[in-house]
């Protein structure tokens, strides 16, 4: 319990009224029935658009110390600053500047219809008057709830409030595990159990004393003290106090990494994915998720990080998501003063000049079954006779046409919603409806067309073509996945001829031996239901066997430090230390970033094939075979997987991986894939040096 000078009055007339009130301010629905995910997501999927908000003690630095200056919210941990120095942080807190309201209508007029702020990240640091914590806001001097004050605002500005709340703690003395570096901070009595009963006393304080608050934002789930099990009783404690609420997929394990969606097949817990930094390839039908990203390159203010995205690249980024069916959360890290930086302000109030021109086309739309075209994205929304479709032109195409195929409905009208009045020209050709555009865009960044189509939606993406891989050594194999649709026929050739109705009609998986240019199409009545789908299958040569098999099972591995922004950068570094080791890991590293690795091999090949390769990393990462790169991982990145293929004679290769991590999680998972077989870790009997 705070020991405030007071807290003699609290007891006798204060405590009884505040208890009263906050029965009464309990948050709205608490006790009321639970909502179906329909009914929670209801607004959140209209919404489309949030405001991301980073601030807190680590907005004082700015991102530097001691003269390194790429740092941001991780500060106290990737500058390994000890408790004692970092907490001195907190009576420089004044933001003297900070006005709620002013904030808000930024959000507000950029088009956004939620904000999400940090209530604690991982420094523990609370941005409202925690009961329980002392490391708060009102032990600063600026002495006022953040959190109250922005809640109050959003109620008078019609946003809704949402926090961000980190279940990693590197202050809580009950939180385990310590960080690797901080040997002067011992373990010794740590409770993690009193650790979670004093975030869900402050989780309870937040949903139920500050207003109306839509989503519950968690991170931090990572470290392996977190457990399924504590996610799931996490998320079911919160869900029990506001049975309205939305809560992310980091309250509980199921989260693959910066991808963001929850792993299938479990029972993880979460409403929504959280794809971090990225933009997913294609939505996932009935599948809510959120990409949350950075302005420039850091989440906390960074004083000298000037790598601003364009607000151009933002919008097209909003389409993107939106055409996908997910929404997007924007970062915003405020200074030290309680300003948002200006490039933020810049940014925001081009957004919101767009947003309330165009905005129809991203509130409420569907992901759109046409993927991505050269020209802009596509966003759908479904009404009582029909649905539209949003056009979102980028770049003019020369032709002066957008061509969108697959597209079986008929057209009711097509005009820009810029200018309603302007009629443009739509036409069929074949499967496809083509619209002309206007001479001149309205809008250089994104000409939003809107084209009403009768009918429930009709429309038939590519047929997805599968083949293990374009090339093969003996024989190549190719699916088609079907559409289960009643009156669609999938039509194919081999000679490179374009299908039609009296080509052969696929029913099974094709076999080649021999490279062949395969063309499908589909079908509808007799008349092309989709585009024209070609994919070559080159058979090609395996690379020769050249290795020996070494003198014993297992790999050799190089360890490096330094601080690197390609894994190219090692070749200049002397080792640290080497080895033998039974697997491409990261044990023998010597501290948590700032270092790489080197692994080398021989590698034993079973039979002349196309073999996979992958490496998952954070960050940058390489895989050679026989010298020639295979997978191209590199750079700095949360942790990221990717899939690299060669052809392979039966003997020994050579292998060689390399590894580097900047700041932040670290991983590295190498697996290879042979033909036919599982995906996992190379076999140690097929290593050797
Ligand atoms: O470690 C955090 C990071 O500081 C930031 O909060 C991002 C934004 O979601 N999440 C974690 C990194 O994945």
């Amino acid at each position: 319990m705070k020991n405030r000078p007071i807290i003699s009055f609290l007891f006798l007339v204060v405590l009884p009224f505040a208890l009263f009130c906050q029965n009464a301010s309990e948050a709205p629905g608490a006790g009321a029935p639970l909502l179906s995910q329909n009914e929670r997501m209801a607004w959140w999927r209209e919404a489309r658009f949030g405001l991301f908000i980073h601030w807190g003690l680590y907005a004082i630095p700015a991102g530097e110390w001691k003269g390194e200056t790429d740092y941001g919210e991780w500060i106290r941990h990737s500058a390994r600053i000890p408790l004692e120095t970092y907490d001195e942080f907190a009576p420089q807190f004044n933001p003297v500047d900070f006005d709620a309201r002013a904030w808000v209508r930024l959000a507000k007029q950029a088009g956004m219809k939620y904000i999400v702020i940090t209530s604690k990240h991982h420094d523990g640091f609370c941005l409202f008057d925690a009961r329980n914590s002392e490391f708060d806001v009102m032990s600063t001097p600026f002495k006022r709830d953040i959190l109250k004050e922005l809640s109050g605002a959003c109620r008078e500005e019609g946003m809704k409030l949402c926090f961000y709340h980190s279940i990693m703690d590197w202050r809580h003395p009950d939180y385990l595990p310590r960080r690797p570096w901080e040997t002067d901070r011992s373990a010794q009595g740590a409770d993690f159990s009193r650790y979670i009963d004093y975030m869900k006393a402050q989780l309870k304080q937040l949903v139920t004393e500050y207003g109306d608050i839509g989503v519950l934002w968690f991170d931090g789930e990572w470290e392996e003290t977190w457990t399924h099990e504590y996610g799931k009783d996490l998320h079911d404690y919160v869900r029990s106090l506001a049975p309205a609420i939305i809560i992310n997929n980091r309250v509980d394990k199921g989260r693959q990494g910066m991808h963001g969606m929850t792993l299938e097949g479990g029972d993880y817990r979460g409403d929504f994915g959280t794809p971090e930094q990225e933009i997913p390839d294609t939505g996932f039908p009935g599948v809510d998720w959120e990409s949350c990203m950075t302005m420039n390159r850091h989440w906390g203010y960074n004083k000298n990080d000037t790598v601003w995205k364009s607000s151009e690249d933002l919008l097209h980024k909003l389409a993107d998501i939106a055409s996908k069916g997910g929404n997007f959360l924007l970062n915003v890290g405020p200074m030290a003063n309680g300003q948002f930086p200006p490039e933020s302000v810049e940014r925001l109030e081009a957004m919101g000049r767009w947003m309330a021109v165009n905005g129809e086309s991203i509130y409420g739309a569907e992901a759109s079954p046409l993927g991505a075209f050269d020209w802009g994205r596509v966003t759908l929304k479904r009404e009582a006779e029909g649905f539209i479709l949003y056009l979102h032109v980028f770049d003019f195409p020369e032709s002066g046409q957008l061509h969108l195929p697959g597209v079986a409905n008929e057209a009711e009208k097509a005009y820009l919603l810029a200018a309603p009045h302007t009629a443009l020209d739509v036409r069929r050709e074949e499967d496809a409806l083509v619209v002309n555009l206007p001479a001149q865009p309205l809008d250089t960044i994104n000409t939003v067309i809107v084209l009403q189509c009768r009918g429930p939606v009709a429309i038939y993406p590519l047929p997805e073509v599968k083949v293990e891989s374009g090339i093969f050594v003996h024989q190549g194999k190719l699916e088609v996945e079907q559409p289960a649709l009643p009156d669609i026929s999938v039509h194919y050739t081999t000679d490179g001829s374009e299908p039609s109705p009296n080509s052969p009609k696929y029913s099974e998986p094709l076999v080649f031996s021999e490279s062949t240019m395969v063309k499908v199409r589909l079908f509808r009545d007799g008349q092309p239901a989709s585009g024209l789908l070609s994919r070559k299958l080159e058979k090609v040569s395996p690379w020769p066997a050249g290795a020996e098999k070494g003198a014993q099972p297992g790999l050799q591995y190089a360890y490096y430090e330094g601080v690197w922004k390609s894994v190219a950068e090692l070749k200049q570094a002397k080792a640290k230390q080497t080895g033998a080791a039974g697997a491409f890991s990261l044990a023998p590293r010597q501290r948590g970033d700032h270092y790489g690795f080197e692994f080398n091999a021989n590698l034993f090949i079973p039979a002349d094939e196309v073999y996979r390769f992958f490496t998952r990393s954070d960050d940058g990462s390489r895989l050679f075979i026989d010298g020639k790169l295979v997978v191209d991982n590199d750079g700095l990145h949360g942790a990221r997987e990717i899939m690299g293929q060669a052809p392979l004679a039966r003997g020994w290769h050579s292998i060689r991986v390399l590894y580097f991590e900047g700041d932040g999680s670290d991983e590295l998972k190498v697996e290879w894939q042979p033909p036919g077989g599982e995906k996992g870790p190379i076999p140690l009997e097929n290593l050797s040096f």
